[in-house]
């Protein structure tokens, strides 16, 4: 018996197909030592993490790591989703041919775990003994620690996820390999990075990154890329990028569910956490099931159903706040061992600080270093709590990592192996003056057309267009693993055979007025809009029919204890229809660019320019509300 077999057996990794994978990579990478990990393990891990300098202590049992300076969020362009059937192509999806992209990352990994360790990391992306447990198992190989902690919180792990397996061989095969960092041309024409699912293969190799979803493969390789490329090979299942909530109404005991996508860093954490408004907390309680990544099927008894196949929120720090967030704020306190990434870090006092957290830095900058690592105050005095752009302390894409269970509002069913019954999907974007707060689509069609053109606005700064829309299909076009077309028809095809489908909606809380003031105050206020949502779809309200959907009545909407002006209300529930003209030009290139489009959705799109058509008559007013 080798060392590797004897760490295999010390790891109770059993399943043979496991232990294959992990020699024929252990002796392509080159590593020291193999060491299979559990969440067991936890405790020593971060004392090694935090003997090894890769951690420093947070107080309260928390801790703090800082990435590489180029290495601090996905990089979509390059992001590849390879398969061996060029019918797999899409739009978004980069796709390559498998035996093109494979030998290269191989030799990209040959020997690269040199003098390093290999955690081997069996996982569960699903509550355990859910209807799609076959498509949950994974095991991913790292060469990074830091990665297997944040892997402890983000999914279920330890090897006895894989004896459970009907087919032992059947479990999704992750390789990370961190790559030198200092050395690998980030975002140069030499870039020598490489995500890639092998998605016919079920196999995701990573390399050159040791930052979020490029290194922890189990959230968006394999619970997004390959499980919606699995979901359509089986034709059991969606996954998608969406947050799932339930909403309980203390009076009639009943919980309704909400699934529904918002493009990254959208909100979708507020929202899972939101605490009801006050003069409504006594009525309803949201409880969090997820905020990231949903799992959708069709249960026997004819209603979709959806899970959350996480275990943890990786959360955009940013602006988390007492208000904004105090289920997060709680979930990321003391005791609950949670991982900052990026944020400002001060190691005399242990401490934490990140943009938004308050609404001024620090006072007393001593001790404390940016992102990057440098001390405050060795910047100029007028860059050191400027909050200008390029002088932030914490990144903006910084994150916090927490395990569900540290989440106060967690649902009572999250760990329900049959996941959830889903009354409404929603999809919303950041738009500042065309989308009403909310706006009801009263079929499957019009649902899925509108998640096919959701979007968020791109910036002047960023792309130049100022008011255009980035279409961000259903909030998974950096995640897509097949073509828009197939992807399309799937959701018609498994929401179509509902008994009682989901009702859909749009929502948008980010309008602002002319001067950049947001007309809706947001956060725990969402809640109203998604009650009058429910009541729509059990026809107790009717709302109003515009060219863009149904929209609320203001005496339908719950607005106790809300103080809002009425002309900004007016404004959230009305309909621009002139900028509206100009959308439906931009969403026909944006549709056209989509092989095998299904006629439903032609179908929708033309409804809408023509309901547009015949409600300008010629005008150039809004159509407002009541
Ligand atoms: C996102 O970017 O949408 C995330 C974070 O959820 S990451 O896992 O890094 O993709
Ligand atoms: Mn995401």
């Amino acid at each position: 018996m080798d060392a590797e077999d004897r760490a295999l057996d010390a790891g109770g990794l059993r399943n043979d197909a496991a232990r294959a994978f992990v020699r024929q990579w252990a002796a392509h990478t080159q590593p020291a030592a193999v060491e299979v990990v559990s969440a067991a393990d936890d405790a020593r891990l971060v004392a090694e993490a935090l003997a090894a300098g890769e951690f420093a202590p947070v107080t309260g049992g928390r801790y703090y790591a800082r990435s590489y300076v180029k290495d601090t969020a996905r990089s979509e362009e390059r992001t590849f989703v390879a398969t061996s059937n060029p019918a797999d192509r899409g739009v978004y999806n980069n796709w390559l041919p498998a035996d093109e992209v494979k030998p290269v990352v191989e030799r990209l990994m040959a020997g690269a775990s040199r003098g390093k360790t290999m955690y081997v990391i069996p996982y569960l992306m699903a509550p355990p003994g859910t209807p799609l447990d076959a498509w949950a198992a994974g095991v991913e190989l790292t060469d990074s620690r830091v990665v297997v902690l944040h892997m402890i919180r983000m999914a279920r792990v330890g090897a006895e996820h894989l004896d459970r397996l009907a087919d032992p061989s059947h479990f999704v095969r992750g390789v990370h390999v961190t790559g030198d960092l200092e050395r690998l041309g980030q975002g140069t024409p030499d870039d020598k990075r490489y995500f890639v699912t092998v998605a016919d293969e079920r196999l995701i190799l990573h390399f050159g990154s040791s930052y979020g979803g490029n290194a922890l493969l189990g959230k968006i390789a394999h619970g997004l890329r390959q499980a919606s490329y699995d979901g359509q090979a089986s034709g059991r299942f969606l996954a998608e990028q969406f947050m799932l909530i339930g909403i309980r109404d203390k009076e009639t005991g009943r919980t309704r569910h909400i699934c529904g996508g918002f493009p990254s860093a959208s909100g979708k954490t507020n929202l899972a956490m939101m605490m009801p408004p006050p003069a409504l907390a006594g009525r309803y309680e949201v409880h969090y099931l997820g905020d990231d990544i949903a799992w959708l099927y069709l249960n026997d008894d004819g209603r979709v159903y959806a899970f959350n196949p996480e275990n943890g929120v990786f959360g955009v720090a940013k602006d988390t706040n007492e208000r904004s967030n105090a289920n997060a704020m709680a979930a990321i306190g003391a005791g609950t061992g949670t991982l900052f990434t990026n944020v400002a870090y001060n190691a005399v006092m242990q401490e934490v600080w990140w943009e938004g957290r308050t609404p001024q830095p620090p006072e007393d900058v001593a001790g404390w270093r940016d992102w990057r690592g440098e001390l405050i105050s060795d910047r100029p005095a007028g860059r050191q709590r400027s909050g200008a752009a390029g002088d932030e302390w914490s990144h903006p894409n910084s994150r916090f990592t927490t395990a569900l269970a540290n989440v106060p509002n967690l649902s009572p069913e999250a760990d329900n192996p049959l996941g959830v019954p889903i009354d409404a999907v929603i999809f919303g974007g950041r738009v500042r003056d065309r989308e009403p707060l909310i706006r009801a689509l009263t079929s499957l069609a019009e649902g899925v057309y509108d998640g096919l053109t959701l979007g968020a606005e791109a910036t002047f700064a960023a792309e130049g267009k100022d008011g255009l829309l980035r279409y961000d299909p259903m909030s998974m076009r950096p995640f897509m693993s097949y073509p828009e077309g197939r992807y399309v028809q799937r959701w018609l095809n498994l929401i179509g055979r509902a008994k009682r489908p989901p009702v859909f909606a749009h929502v948008n809380w980010f309008q602002r007025d002319a001067g950049g003031r947001y007309l809706w105050p947001g956060y725990g206020e969402n809640l109203r809009p998604l009650l009058w949502l429910l009541d729509f779809a059990d026809g107790r309200v009717e709302g109003r029919q515009t060219p863009v959907g149904v929209l609320p009545r203001k005496e339908e909407l719950r607005l106790d204890g809300l103080s809002i002006d009425a002309a900004n209300l007016d404004h959230l529930l009305s309909v621009d229809l002139v900028r509206w003209s100009l959308e439906v030009e931009s969403r026909e290139e944006h549709l056209s660019q989509f092989a095998g489009l299904p006629e439903p959705i032609w179908q929708a799109h033309r409804r809408l320019a023509q309901a547009l058509m015949g409600g300008l008559g010629g005008r150039t007013t809004r159509s407002s509300g009541t």
